[in-house]
């Protein structure tokens, strides 16, 4: 099989596109990974050509030897579409699980995103904690989601409390709320290792002043929360922007709707 007719790859090309035209993909803001599964890449491993190994500054046992497509460094999401295979790549973990070998894309001499760790880092995490299912991890520059960032307490509790009070699918589709990250320099290990620590919570992790990362078992899960959460922000920077809320779902009632949905809510963002 093709590589390019995988569904991974269809995948990060059809978001990408869609990303772009949501205006949340800018110049090369936004990156995209995804764990293949096994099937998938023993369709294709006869087209893979080995490159040289690249070591890692952190080790991640839980994802040894898997492999993984990933956007590349420096890649416009308005491109991916019509040249996956200078845009993406696919590399394998070792056997340890620190080190990377390229095996197939980024035909044009790339590597893979400047945001690696926090990728790696949150597959390991939610690998684990999903009993393997979490398969995506997507980031982007979500406009209202960032917009929202200048405005309210960099506080789990506070941004879940205000999105779930937005609309009501916000609390069903994120019950467990959505972590937040000050400021913090990107494309290093430590916001990396941050990031990963809150996504043993969240499936939605705040970048304060910088964008968003969703985990999900499908593109459609992951994307599903940012454009929920999205919309949800950008609704509450309108009411805001009209002079502020004057009701809203009360405490009481997004418990009502956590029990009639069968979840279980994050419990800070009921005060
Ligand atoms: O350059 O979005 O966070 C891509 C980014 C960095
Ligand atoms: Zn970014």
């Amino acid at each position: 099989m093709n590589i390019l007719d995988l569904s991974c790859v269809n995948d990060i090309r059809n978001i990408s596109r869609l990303i772009f035209k949501k205006g949340w993909g800018e110049a090369n803001g936004g990156n995209i990974s995804i764990r293949i599964p096994a099937d998938e890449i023993n369709l294709c491993k006869n087209q893979f050509v080995r490159g040289d190994e690249v070591k890692l500054p952190y080790t991640m046992p839980g994802i040894a030897g898997e492999y993984f497509l990933v956007t590349g460094t420096g890649v416009f999401f308005r491109h991916i579409y019509d040249s996956p295979e200078e845009s993406l790549g696919i590399v394998q973990l070792n056997e340890t699980g620190d080190a990377y070998t390229p095996v197939w894309g980024y035909t044009t001499g790339g590597r893979p995103t400047s945001e690696l760790s926090s990728h790696l880092l949150s597959h390991e995490v939610r690998k684990e904690i999903s009993n393997g299912q979490n398969r995506i991890i997507l980031h982007t520059h979500a406009t209202n989601l960032i917009a929202m960032s200048f405005v309210l307490p960099l506080k789990a509790e506070i941004v879940t409390r205000e999105l779930w009070e937005m609309m009501s699918e916000c609390l069903v589709l994120f019950p467990e709320g959505v972590g937040v990250l000050d400021w913090m320099m990107p494309g290093k290990s430590e916001i990396g290792y941050a990031t990963a620590e809150l996504m043993k919570a969240h499936r939605l992790v705040l970048w304060a002043h910088h964008g968003i990362f969703a985990a999900g078992v499908s593109m459609d899960q992951a994307f599903g929360l940012i454009e929920t959460a999205d919309k949800a922000a950008e609704m509450l920077l309108k009411v805001m922007a009209a002079g502020g809320k004057q009701q809203a779902i009360s405490a009481e009632q997004l418990q009502q709707l956590a029990d009639a949905f069968n979840v279980v809510p994050l419990k800070e963002a009921l005060y």
